[in-house]
């Protein structure tokens, strides 16, 4: 422990994170704490990092106020039917309101947004879609980052968070390594944002052995976001909202842009509609839901999951008349060009020309992530002028522990925010991280070095383990003393598959399947006391496991807690066939002790800001 050396990092605002959000928010940061000292602690390079890494072809959230397209309220109409009902909708209110911002300054910054030839607006893909040339939007919004921030460390995988020890419940600071130069880095800040995007490999990949890396989600999204806040006690919401999407067979291609602008459709593998069929069936589930427009996204799952049970799949996606036109043939291809080239790359393989073949869609196993169709993430703060007392603290974006704000994926409540909306709330996060930090005054926070010195010996010990014990063995990488990320992380897979409601149970669970998993789950974690590095790599897969772990574990509660299948499609408990309002028209809030690892859950009260009145589709 004593070669490694330590830097030691000193700052008012601390970023963890340097995607859309963590790139929001310094950004933001600068410009309310001019004289602020702002550092970002990013685990790749903030250039290319994060689930924007490759680039997008659209901007998924944006209202166009500037032609009376949409309303900040039409948003939150929409994102509540969408998520069944159940959204934070001053969370989503106060991100609507500010997100064409961030789309204008994307664009001044050098971002090609397509226009309308006709109207000179920004080209709908959708209703709340716009069309850009995004291959390169993260070095876009990275630029602006760095030309904020006093320091951004990249490489640094931030593993715990630090505690004040001054004063009970708020935040210090963060520790992590440094991926390639293995120095431990302490970072003692007086408000810390948490921008650690979602997570992906949660669940069993439908990709597995060689095509392992592919996910729609970024395969490096590690539950950081949920795990760190988790570890130090803050309270977390809606983590059994899991996400499961339709996308192109094994190249995990997203379909937005096909069914919204290129208006391709899907069919059996009898060349029939189905959704149709299953209205019925849907309907007993859960009631006039499912009449809402546009259907909800987990009901478009449900009626594809069903009907490839009922054995006419594969579901295809009749791309074979759109392809037609040159025009929308360019781009189709161009959308996975610049944002998810594997698609591309596997058609080709595959000899599919989606021009005279229509591609087979598939649903993904689920994700955890709190900014698509879904709304997983901490229990947070929101806008003092519109929230009502049971989700105001002080602070927007304040989780509840004092001085430690969240962003983008790491948000509870809030979905459908994308990219942009990310962005938007990591700017929303700084500036009330800022407004923390002056009312902080003189009061200083207080981390002692014994704190940070325990913390790292926690965090090299897997490569302890693996020196120790890799004498034990000759050959081969099954150890009697050690477990390597990757078998851990098949390990997590398996159970969250098999007992938590994964792809090889069609989505299902019950409250007898969860709580084997639960306790699957709690000999993984004291397994994992045992994981073994053998480099600095390894080391940060390990630190990716630990926390996508205690993520799953937050996830397994949530889902035993709510008894209903509130998303079909989503997932299902068995036990709970029905969506129930009477009972469950409400938020799920977690806390786990960080003392003894034993998890209280609490419903909380929703309530609805903006009224029913317009069609929010
Ligand atoms: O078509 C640590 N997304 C889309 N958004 C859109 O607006 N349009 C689209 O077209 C979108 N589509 C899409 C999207 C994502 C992906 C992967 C695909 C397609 C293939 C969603 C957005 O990308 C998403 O909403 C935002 O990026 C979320 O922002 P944020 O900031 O919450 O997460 P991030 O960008 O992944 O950044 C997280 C950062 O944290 C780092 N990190 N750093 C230090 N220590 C740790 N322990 C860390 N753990 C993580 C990461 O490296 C990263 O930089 S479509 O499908 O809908
Ligand atoms: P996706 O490509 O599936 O990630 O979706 C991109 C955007 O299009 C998101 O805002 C989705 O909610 C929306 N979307 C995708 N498919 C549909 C659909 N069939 N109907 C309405 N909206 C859709």
């Amino acid at each position: 422990m004593g070669k490694i050396k330590t830097v030691w990092e000193d700052c008012d605002i601390l970023v963890i994170g340097g995607g859309m959000a963590g790139t929001g928010a310094a950004y933001e940061a600068r410009y309310w704490g001019r004289d602020m000292k702002i550092v970002c602690a990013e685990k790749a390079n903030i250039d290319r990092s994060g689930a924007v890494a490759q680039g997008l072809y659209a901007i998924n959230c944006y209202m166009g106020m500037q032609w009376d397209e949409n309303q900040p309220e039409d948003h939150v109409r929409y994102a509540r039917n969408d998520l069944m009902g159940l959204v934070r909708e001053d969370l989503a209110f106060d991100m609507a309101r500010h997100v064409d911002s961030a789309v204008h300054k994307f664009e001044e910054w050098g971002l090609p947004i397509m226009r309308n030839e006709k109207t000179g607006y920004y080209q709908r893909e959708g209703k709340w879609q716009i069309m850009i040339h995004g291959e390169s939007y993260k070095p876009i919004v990275a630029e602006a980052a760095r030309k904020s921030a006093d320091k951004i460390y990249n490489r640094i995988m931030v593993t715990h968070l630090l505690m004040d020890e001054s004063k009970e419940n708020r935040v210090g600071g963060a520790v992590g390594f440094n991926c390639r130069t293995g120095a431990f880095h302490v970072f003692r800040a007086k408000a810390v944002i948490v921008a650690a995007g979602g997570a992906s490999h949660i669940f069993k990949p439908r990709s597995v052995g060689e095509g392992m890396g592919r996910t729609w989600y970024a395969p490096w999204s590690s539950g950081s976001a949920y795990a760190l806040p988790i570890a130090v006690g803050a309270k977390m919401t809606q983590m059994e909202n899991r996400i499961v999407l339709t996308r192109f067979k094994d190249g995990y291609g997203p379909v937005g842009a096909y069914f919204l602008h290129l208006k391709t459709y899907t069919q059996n593998t009898y060349g029939e509609e189905y959704e149709s069929k299953w209205y019925d069936h849907t309907k007993a589930m859960v009631g006039e839901y499912i009449d809402h427009t546009p259907t909800p996204t987990c009901l478009r799952n449900h009626a594809f999951i069903e009907e490839v049970k009922a054995g006419r799949g594969p579901i295809h996606m009749v791309t074979m008349e759109a392809f037609q036109d040159p025009h929308l043939e360019e781009v189709g291809w161009e959308n996975f060009l610049g944002m998810t080239i594997g698609q591309a790359v596997v058609w080709a393989s595959q000899d599919i020309d989606p021009k005279y073949e229509n591609p087979e869609l598939t649903t993904s196993e689920p994700y955890v992530m709190g900014s698509h169709a879904t709304c997983s993430g901490a229990w947070v703060s929101g806008p003092e002028d519109i929230s009502p007392p049971e989700y105001f603290w002080g602070y927007n974006r304040m989780l509840t522990v004092d001085g430690l704000f969240g962003a983008g994926d790491t948000v509870g409540g809030t979905a459908h925010k994308f990219s942009s909306g990310s962005f938007t709330e990591g700017r929303i996060a700084a500036k009330a991280a800022v407004k923390y930090v002056l009312d902080l005054g003189e009061e200083k926070i207080e981390v002692n070095k014994k704190q940070c010195e325990e913390l790292k010996e926690i965090i090299y010990k897997p490569l302890e383990n693996y020196t120790v014990g890799r004498n034990e063995i000759t050959a081969g990488t099954v150890s009697p003393s050690y477990l390597l990320p990757i078998q851990g992380l098949q390990r997590l897979e398996k159970i969250m598959d098999e007992y938590v409601g994964g792809i090889s149970v069609n989505y299902m669970t019950n409250g007898n399947m969860l709580k084997r998993g639960i306790e699957l789950l709690g000999t993984l974690q004291e397994d994992l006391e045992h994981i073994g590095a053998e480099d600095l790599h390894q080391l940060m897969r390990a630190w990716e496991l630990k926390h996508r772990t205690i993520t799953s574990e937050c996830v397994a509660q949530h889902t035993l807690f709510r008894e209903e299948t509130r998303w079909p499609g989503y997932y299902y408990r068995g036990d709970h066939m029905k969506l129930d309002d009477d009972n469950w028209h409400c938020l799920t809030v977690s806390r786990r002790d960080p003392k003894t690892g034993e998890w209280t859950m609490e419903k909380a009260p929703l309530y609805h800001i903006v009224d029913e009145k317009e069609d929010a589709n």
